[in-house]
């Protein structure tokens, strides 16, 4: 991969704005359809702020990849423009059959792999037809930047929203972007759009008070601190450092002694790099006043999914496309997300005594402690909290109320590497009892009958210890 597939990729971004472009006159209603997360919403708020600046009617909806006949019917509302964003991809069949079929345009800018047959009146824009990596080179936000600065590069102070999608569907590793993703921070940290900077990754880092960033820290969770007032005032103080200012108001000394005494508070979880990278690290500001809301674009990343788990993804893109008047009520729902998330990875912290080693993996059963809608992200958090070792997948089980049991597995990129792949090894060993599941190889889901919990575990070690063998 490099310079050729990232070419590509440009030039058809430059053939998605030269086919918009004559329809962007205004007598055309355009129809915007979106994923309900940090990404879909990232690049809705770019078109949209496009479609603004041209005065064309608009109307933007946020739902999961269409099923066939939700195609059908939205093809019977009356748009002549419908726009597919992080989505489109795997229902091109479906877009042909009904939308096409009634002569209307269509665009499609995804990330998702998907069979692209060529139409007149459809244009698309996929990484993974320019020989690029879509998990993670590039997310749907980054093509429709790349899209809106070819149309006007006024569009140019957008692009915070494009890396905000990226780091939203953790497209950021902890050696920085690959690909198209590089080459769009590139470009923003030369034009001085976005600094980079290296900091306390602590979301709140620019707008929260650093006492309430601390103690309400999941990411990482931090031992002896998170979930405790009393630890944060003390560490503050000792350090001579104001509750009341955000870390971006630090000065650059206190913010370098205040990790440096976090590390030490937590003892051998500063070795882990889960921890340590999460703790430290690469931070984003955006500079540009076009984008209201935090400055930090993994806060802001992070709002933007807040809001999208209270279904409240509008209150997100009226943000992102610059209404002050929501930034309170979004933030209040970051608030919300993180009280949340912090009881659930407390209480996993406090119950590691649960943890059990099934010889190829590790897993925890929560009975029904942790929500079935919060076990995966809660086992990302764990992982991030440095108090488990990651030599080997980790999975936590919850019951749900249909009397199955909910499995959520993740593993680390240097996993994935030596060839551990946990959506193959979750949809076999379901599949064997009963149950469904599957992902990708370093996070995945299953569902399974109640009673088969045990045989799914066995099934699962034997999975995962064939493919060790390389059977
Ligand atoms: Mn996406």
């Amino acid at each position: 991969m490099g310079r050729a597939e990232i070419k590509l990729f440009q030039r058809d971004a430059e053939s998605v704005a030269e086919f918009l472009r004559p329809r962007l006159t205004g007598d055309k209603k355009v129809k915007i359809i979106t994923h309900t997360d940090a990404d879909g919403i990232s690049a809705a708020a770019i078109i949209a702020r496009c479609l603004y600046f041209y005065d064309v009617p608009f109307n933007v909806h946020f739902s999961r990849p269409k099923k066939t006949e939700e195609i059908a019917k939205l093809a019977e509302e009356d748009y002549d423009l419908f726009i597919f964003l992080d989505q489109g991809s795997g229902q091109v069949e479906a877009i042909h059959k009904f939308i096409l079929a009634k002569n209307k345009d269509v665009v499609i800018i995804d990330h998702h792999p998907g069979n692209l047959p060529k139409h007149p009146n459809l244009v698309y824009l996929n990484p993974h037809t320019c020989g690029l990596n879509g998990a993670k080179d590039v997310s749907a936000s980054g093509g429709a930047y790349l899209v809106a600065e070819r149309l006007d590069l006024r569009f140019r102070h957008l692009v915070g929203l494009a890396l905000i999608g990226a780091i939203g569907d953790r497209q950021e590793f902890f050696s920085g972007f690959t690909e198209v993703n590089d080459l769009i921070a590139k470009r923003a940290i030369d034009l001085e759009i976005v600094r980079q900077g290296e900091g306390l990754r602590l979301i709140g880092r620019s707008m929260t008070p650093v006492f309430e960033s601390l103690h309400k820290s999941t990411r990482p969770f931090i031992v002896g601190i998170s979930r405790d007032p009393s630890a944060c005032r003390i560490l503050l103080k000792e350090l001579g450092i104001s509750q009341t200012i955000t870390i971006s108001e630090f000065h650059p000394e206190d913010e370098k002694n205040l990790a440096d005494a976090i590390f030490s508070r937590v003892g051998s979880i500063a070795e882990r790099e889960e921890f340590r990278h999460a703790l430290w690290g690469t931070v984003y500001t955006n500079t540009s006043d076009q984008i209201i809301g935090p400055r930090d674009l993994r806060e802001y990343a992070t709002i933007l999914d807040a809001c999208a788990n209270f279904k409240k993804a509008d209150v997100a893109l009226a943000m992102a496309t610059g209404d002050e008047t929501f930034v309170k009520e979004a933030m209040e729902l970051l608030n919300l997300r993180q009280d949340e998330m912090i009881k659930s990875v407390g209480w996993l912290v406090k119950r590691l005594d649960l943890l059990k080693d099934a010889g190829n993996f590790r897993y925890i059963y929560c009975g029904d402690e942790i929500d079935p809608s919060l076990i995966g992200e809660s086992i990302s958090l764990l992982i991030e909290s440095g108090t488990v070792e990651m030599d080997k997948p980790l999975l936590g089980l919850v019951d749900t109320p249909t009397e199955e049991v909910k499995i959520s597995g993740r593993g680390t990129p240097r996993l994935a590497m030596e060839g551990v792949d946990i959506g193959g090894g979750l949809n076999a060993a379901s599949a064997e009892v009963g149950g469904f599941g599957g992902g990708h190889d370093v996070a995945a889901a299953a569902r399974i009958p109640a009673d088969k919990m045990n045989e799914f575990l066995n099934k699962l070690n034997e999975f995962f210890a064939r493919k060790k063998d390389g059977l």
